[in-house]
Formats: structure tokens, C-alpha cells, sequence
């Protein structure tokens, strides 16, 4: 039957073998620009679409036919062969131009992160990031060895950018924000969740306070000037000050760090908060006993390939918020990949 229980034939075990399959062929689907060549909506032949994105036809024919396979395209037989088309589901979310586009993310995952977790076992072993075996940059400083080159930050700015196009209203939409008007983005990248922001708090002005090779490329790729409820502060948040503001947002910043790390910065921002302000963190939360959810688990593996930082539960970001000198912590699951905490000056 397939169940999991079933012990003749491990049905569970064969689908976690063939994950990264089935991750690679929706990566090169998206990557060869087979979803944005069907976007029109006009059903093609494999033939067709193989010339048009100049791939072998034999290689395409077979990519396709994995992805009616996944549900990610539809194909009909018709006198003249088989034509394929997006599913709405492609349409939304694998297509480069749609709003709520997940495809920066899955190139960031499929050329970046994908060499990183070939080194999985080291880095378990070791527990630390893969920098130096994966890109051969020191591993010291994340940041430095993420961003070791233009094109990597604008890979990683526009990834986490098409991820607040599907979480982004539910994490600020978790808590009433809109008595605090001036709001701080620390390491806003971006833009995106700062757009969000201002969207739904039509009285609030947001600014991305990020390293000025990342605030400069938001200004020329992702923020238009006549955004003019969102500005820019050009620092690195542990070295120089941070401004007084209502509200800060830390929004997937907590996990990129070790305890130690993310005690200084809450203290500092603390101490940059006026009285009555707030600090909200959004984050992908673990259980409290981190037996789940799933995402949340291989999104910590992640953090140990990639960064100094794990994933927490509820209650670990409340003691750092606490230890910081924040009161009444408020705590929303979205059910989404990522949550909400709120702690209070
Ligand atoms: C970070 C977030 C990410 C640092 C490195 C990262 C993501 C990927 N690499 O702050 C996005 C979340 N996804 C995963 C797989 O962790």
C-alpha cells in the first residue's frame, strides 16, 4: 500500500532517497526558463520548446516529461504529439516574472546552497560551515564568504526577497504593528519584507539598516526612490551604532548567529529602542522539544553549512530577548515557514 509502516517496501525511505531528484529537475526547469517560455499559457511540443531554449531534444523531452511526473507541467496528446503546459501552481510561483516568484530562491538553493550540502558530513562533523571546502573563502566570516561576490549577494538578496512573497504579510501581520511608525530593518537586504511592511502599516517608515555594498545594490535593483516611506542606513549592526527607533525588525538575522552573537546585538538594539518600542524577530521556529516541524529541522542543517547560527525554539528566543532587557514576549505561529516573536522595551 505504500504506507510508511510498511516494512517490505520502505515507501518513505525511497521517496527521502530521490529528494534531491525531484529538487534538481524543478531547479533546472526553472533554471533553462521552461515555465517562463510557457507563461503565455499557449500549450508546446517538446521539439518546440527544446529549439526555443536551444536544449538537446532528446534532454527536454525527458525533463518534461519529469515534471508532468511532479505535477509541475500538464501534457495533452493531441494528432500533432504531445503538448505541455504550466500547472497554475508553476504559473504562480516558478515563472521569473509572477509576484509571488520563487525562482530567485531556488537558483540561490540549486547553484549555491546545493554545493554546500555536499560537504554535509563535514560539516557535522566539525560543527561548522563549509565555506572553505565548498568556495575556498574563509569560513571566519559568513557574511564575507556569502557575499564573496557581487553576483553571490544579488543571488542571496533576491532569494530572500521572492521568500517574503509568500510569508511576508503573515509575519507582520501577526501582531498589530501599526502604533510603532518608525521602524528599523536590521539587515532588510532587499527590501522585500520592508515593502510588505509599509504596504500594511500605510503610517510606518521603514529603514533597511544593512553592509553598504548591500544597501547600495537594494537602491539600484530592488527599492525604487519614489518609495519614499523606505530609506537606508549603511552599516554592519556589530560594529557601528544603530539608531533610535520605535520598532526593530530582525527578521531571519538570529539564526544566522551563535548565542554569544545574538546576545550582543539584542543588547545593542535594546539600548537603541525608545521606551515603549519593540523588537520583533521572524524566524522559523522548532517545537519546544525540536521534534518538528521538518522544514524548520533541515532549515538548522542549513544554518550549519551555510552560517554560525541554528534555528530556536519559542522559549530560546525569549531568553535571549529577556537576557537583552525585553518584557512581555508575545509569541505567533503562522503555520507558514516562518513565525513571529514580539518582545517589548
Ligand atoms: C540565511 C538564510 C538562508 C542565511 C543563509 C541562507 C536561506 C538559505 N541560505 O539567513 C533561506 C532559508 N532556507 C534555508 C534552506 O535555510
Amino acid at each position: 500500500m505504500g504506507s510508511t509502516e510498511d516494512l517490505d517496501y520502505p515507501q518513505i525511505i525511497v521517496q527521502y532517497s530521490n529528494g534531491f531528484l525531484v529538487s534538481k529537475v524543478m531547479f533546472t526547469a526553472c533554471e533553462l526558463g521552461v515555465f517562463d517560455l510557457l507563461e503565455s499559457g499557449k500549450p508546446l511540443s517538446s521539439d518546440a520548446i527544446a529549439a526555443h531554449l536551444g536544449a538537446s531534444t532528446m534532454g527536454m523531452k525527458r525533463l518534461l516529461d519529469a515534471c508532468v511526473g511532479l505535477k509541475l507541467l500538464a501534457v495533452e496528446m493531441t494528432q500533432e504529439g504531445a503538448l505541455y503546459r504550466n500547472t497554475e501552481i508553476s504559473n504562480i510561483y516558478l515563472t521569473k516574472s509572477s509576484p509571488k516568484s520563487q525562482y530567485h530562491i531556488m537558483m540561490y538553493y540549486s547553484n549555491t546552497v546545493y554545493l554546500c550540502w555536499q560537504y554535509l558530513a563535514d560539516a557535522v562533523r566539525e560543527g561548522r560551515n563549509q565555506y572553505e571546502r565548498a568556495f575556498g573563502v574563509s569560513s571566519r566570516d559568513p557574511f564575507g564568504a556569502m557575499y564573496r561576490s557581487d553576483e553571490e549577494m544579488l543571488k542571496f538578496m533576491a532569494g530572500q526577497n521572492s521568500v517574503w512573497s509568500i510569508c511576508g504579510r503573515d509575519v507582520l501581520a501577526a501582531f498589530d504593528l501599526s502604533p510603532f511608525t518608525q521602524i528599523y530593518d536590521l539587515g532588510g537586504g532587499g527590501g522585500a519584507l520592508a515593502q510588505e511592511c509599509v504596504s500594511l502599516y500605510p503610517n510606518s517608515t521603514v529603514t533597511i539598516y544593512d553592509l553598504p555594498k548591500v544597501v547600495q545594490v537594494a537602491k539600484e535593483q530592488f527599492v525604487s526612490p519614489e518609495e519614499r516611506q523606505i530609506t537606508f542606513h549603511e552599516g554592519d549592526f556589530f560594529n557601528d551604532s544603530i539608531p533610535e527607533a520605535e520598532l526593530y525588525i530582525l527578521s531571519k538575522i538570529l539564526h544566522d548567529w551563535d548565542d554569544d552573537k545574538c546576545r550582543q546585538l539584542l543588547a545593542k538594539v535594546y539600548k537603541a529602542c525608545k521606551p515603549g518600542g519593540g523588537v520583533l524577530l521572524v524566524e522559523s521556529l522548532l517545537n519546544e522539544d525540536k521534534s518538528g516541524p521538518v522544514e524548520t529541522q533541515l532549515y538548522s542543517m542549513n544554518m550549519l553549512v551555510q552560517t554560525e547560527g541554528k534555528e530556536r525554539t519559542a522559549a530560546e528566543y525569549s531568553k535571549l530577548l529577556e537576557a537583552a532587557g525585553f518584557g512581555v514576549i508575545q509569541v505567533k505561529r503562522t503555520g507558514k515557514l516562518y513565525d513571529a516573536v514580539l518582545g517589548r522595551k
